[in-house]
């Protein structure tokens, strides 16, 4: 399972005063300012901070620093009861059971170094991946036409998705997920979002429709071919091939058909592109901060943006925003809504690109037309806690110090970056933290 930690903390823009832009004929240009939206749903637990409102139950009980595991499970059991949850198979799956170490130690994992975008499309994207994308396309070509009629998602997005995943099916994890739930509820950093996982896993385990041990999954409780944690399936997972059970563990027209129905259901826009690789002119206005909006394509025209294959843009009055994953000397992104979308299945930039730019090798064997910055190097996690301080010294706002650049720190340093007339593209370089390093020096003594 192929997943990158560029979250997104969800939190306000600082949006400070703003001139409005004027397009080419002098005309003041209306801005439609960028809020994040709440993502309260995301189908992978390791996708964002949790706001999982499935089940209401305050789980006061799922404080257990002291307890012992044994304590916990008899903590958690009246929970159960509380809820109306028949304790049974949470007796007797977790009878005698541990708290498993290995996923304890995947959950406490803070990487020093992570991937570049361009080293995780690689991974995510191999010439390999997108051949058997084609192949499965064409093999579930009428499952995926039926879908696309019921759900109005294309075929080769539910591949990507699928392909990302779980690699077309082929590895899932092998956990319980109720083993890891637990381990989590008793002493993972996000105790409180496992033990409502735990509770939507053993309502599900009470329908009968799965057994307890065909219930696998990652170690965080994603289960299945698509990777759904417990409260997604309970939403969104689809008996397509009505055999009385939503297999989304073995059955292609269940597996499909829930990923379809989390798109529709997360506001997929039928018909409309993801996004598109354009080009900044020269002129372009980084003084007005514009990534920090959303506006038609016909406004980002009005400001020099072009499409980089040459081609017109096909619907002008579709919104969008501009997304730079490697700054301006990189490919540069339009996006749309179902760049959100896709986003509401795992909050990661990275991942949504991985999945648009698959579904569209897939489809069209379409190519990025600019490079990638190859020789950058990314930071690492203290550096990246580095910027953060040094811009909070600064004076600007960029949350939390947790070493995880989320749209707080990246509207944080564009700021910085107009103040000290560089680029406003939010992009960091090592290169960049240095200068940074020596500006905050100089303006401390
Ligand atoms: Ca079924």
């Amino acid at each position: 399972m192929i997943r990158r930690s560029v979250y997104c903390s969800a939190g306000l823009l600082l949006l400070g005063t703003l001139a409005m832009p004027v397009n080419a004929e002098g005309n003041a240009v209306e801005f439609k300012s960028i809020t994040p939206k709440a993502k309260g749903r995301s189908a992978g637990p390791e996708s964002a901070a949790p706001n999982y409102n499935d089940n209401a139950a305050q789980l006061d009980s799922l404080t257990p620093v002291t307890k012992s595991f044994d304590g916990w499970k008899r903590s958690f059991r009246e929970t159960l009861i509380a809820e109306g949850i028949n304790p049974e198979i949470f007796d007797t799956t977790l009878a005698g059971a541990e708290p498993d170490d290995v996923v304890l130690k995947l959950d406490s994992r803070q990487p020093e170094f992570s991937l570049a975008i361009w080293e995780y499309l690689d991974r995510a994207i191999s010439q390999k991946r997108i051949a058997r994308g084609r192949t499965e396309l064409f093999k579930h070509r009428k499952l995926l036409r039926t879908l696309k009629g019921q759900y109005g998602v294309d075929g080769e997005y539910m591949i990507a998705i699928w392909a990302l995943e779980s690699d077309f099916g082929r590895n899932f994890g092998n956990f319980s997920v109720i083993r890891s739930l637990a381990t989590l509820a008793y002493e993972g950093k996000r105790a409180d979002f496992a033990g409502k996982q735990l509770i939507a896993a053993l309502q599900i385990l009470e329908t009968g429709q799965i057994k307890p041990e065909q219930m696998i999954g990652s170690w965080a409780g994603a289960m299945g071919q698509p990777q759904f944690i417990p409260g997604t399936y309970q939403r969104y997972a689809v008996d397509q091939d009505n055999d009385g059970v939503s297999d989304i563990w073995g059955s292609h027209d269940d597996i499909f058909a829930s990923i379809a129905n989390f798109l529709q259901s997360s506001g997929w826009q039928a018909g409309q592109p993801w996004g598109l690789e354009v080009r900044l002119p020269k002129s372009f206005p980084w003084k007005l901060n514009p990534l920090n909006y959303e506006m038609s394509v016909k406004r980002w025209e009005s400001l020099g943006v072009y499409s980089a294959s040459g081609e017109p843009f096909a619907d002008k009055t579709l919104s969008g925003k501009l997304f730079l994953p490697a700054g301006a000397k990189g490919p540069v992104f339009l996006v749309f809504e179902n760049f959100e979308v896709i986003k509401r299945y795992n909050l990661s930039n990275s991942y949504v690109l991985a999945v648009s730019l698959l579904a569209e090798s897939i489809s069209h064997g379409k190519v990025l037309t600019a490079s990638w910055p190859r020789s950058d190097v990314p930071l690492s996690r203290s550096q990246k806690e580095e910027l953060q301080t040094l811009l909070l010294d600064s004076g600007y706002d960029v949350g939390e110090v947790d070493g995880i650049i989320g749209p707080n720190t990246r509207q944080a340093l564009r700021a910085w970056q107009l103040k000290h007339e560089f680029i406003a593209d939010g992009y960091v370089t090592v290169p960049l933290l240095e200068l940074m390093r020596e500006q905050e020096n100089v303006s401390a003594n």
